[in-house]
């Protein structure tokens, strides 16, 4: 699918998903790694265990900062100096029970005269790219996105599953697929009604670059030197070694 193409169905649908952005090996390369993850600061564990900003533990989570289709569609659609947020790391066992449909971040919210028209698009301050570490199918829980809603510029209200007609839709893909959304489009985890299965998951969040990183224990944080010692320029400029500019 062509880059136009894709900034297209970010525009209109507010996601898009690439196929086949990780092969096998990575995927389990990362499966591996978080079983090794242990909880720091706000990370928690349990029937859904979720770990942030991974990639300050260890190098090898640095190459999925940027991994080539996924930074392509972030420069594009934030700007060449656009950053990472942060980086979490998700295992839902069986019996987790999913999130209801929420947005992540409203940049601002819209008069309804405005939003009604539905041809409005903000243009996006922050993507989540979503890679899958798990066959996605509707028994481990698919991520649920009703397409278009990002120009409802509000969140849903509690029991609202569709937008202008649309409903909220499944997606139903392959480990290795990558999910990319904005944040102000309406979007829900599924629930894992496996018997066995877990569910894994990496998001990479993308913002322009006056969008603050999340990098959480903020006043206490410190980059791993083992890290910045192996990252390249474009990972290093992603944490957040940026050219001077307004502000610095
Ligand atoms: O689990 C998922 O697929 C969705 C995750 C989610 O809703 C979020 O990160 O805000």
């Amino acid at each position: 699918m062509s880059l136009d193409l894709q900034l297209e169905m970010l525009d209109e649908r507010g996601y898009v998903l690439l196929p086949d952005v990780l092969e096998p090996l990575r995927i389990a390369l990362l499966r591996c790694a978080i079983d090794d993850l242990q909880p720091i600061h706000w990370d928690y564990q349990g029937l859904l265990e979720h770990y942030k900003c991974v990639f300050n533990r260890n190098p090898l989570w640095l190459p999925f900062l940027d991994l080539p289709p996924l930074i392509a569609l972030a420069e594009a659609a934030l700007g060449a100096d656009c950053h990472v947020i942060g980086q979490t790391a998700w295992r839902s066992h069986p019996g987790y029970p999913g999130m209801a449909l929420h947005l992540d971040h409203l940049p601002m919210q819209l008069p309804d005269w405005l939003s009604e028209r539905g041809d409005f698009t903000q243009p996006p301050q922050i993507l989540t790219a979503q890679l899958y570490l798990s066959d996605i199918d509707h028994h481990i829980g698919p991520t649920w996105i009703v397409p278009g809603s990002h120009r409802a510029a509000r969140p849903p209200q509690a029991g609202e599953q569709h937008w202008q007609g649309r409903e909220a839709q499944p997606v139903l893909c392959k480990a290795g697929d990558a999910l990319v959304f904005r944040s102000d489009v309406w979007h829900s985890g599924g629930a894992n009604c496996t018997q066995s299965r877990a569910r894994d998951m990496l998001q990479v969040h993308y913002g322009r670059r006056m969008v603050a990183q999340k990098f959480s224990p903020y006043l206490n944080w410190r980059f791993n030197p083992q890290v910045l010692e192996v990252a390249t320029p474009r990972q290093r400029r992603l944490l957040g070694e940026h050219e001077e500019a307004e502000y610095d």
